[in-house]
């Protein structure tokens, strides 16, 4: 009869992990893009989760960077794109170097 319980536990756990494993799978990484045109980043803020990836794609004539303490697209010509795949949770604020005037922000949580 114990035994029969500690069955019946153990089908219970089993039959409940399934649902609880799909749940957290079903938030797919998502692909983000920040369009750089006339001297902007644009949206200005991303809010990202980890597992996600940003895409910057420069429109303008002029380079452009996308540089955080944390990483560097380094020299974007015009039409040309850089992507990165977030990992870490928190605030990451990024400039242009060539013009610093230029900010954007990618929040990732
Ligand atoms: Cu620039």
């Amino acid at each position: 009869m114990v035994a029969g319980l500690w069955a019946l536990l153990a089908f219970a756990l089993v039959s409940v992990s399934p649902g609880a494993l799909s749940a957290k799978t079903t938030t797919k990484p998502q692909e983000h893009v920040v369009e750089i045109h006339h001297f902007k980043f644009s949206p200005a803020t991303v809010e990202a989760k980890p597992g996600d990836t940003i895409t910057w794609k420069n429109l303008d004539a002029a380079p452009h960077t996308a540089t955080a303490k944390q990483w560097d697209s380094a020299k974007l010509n015009h039409s040309q794109s850089w992507s990165l795949k977030v990992t870490d949770k928190g605030t990451f604020e990024y400039i242009c170097t060539y013009h610093p005037a230029m900010k954007g922000k990618v929040v990732v949580k």
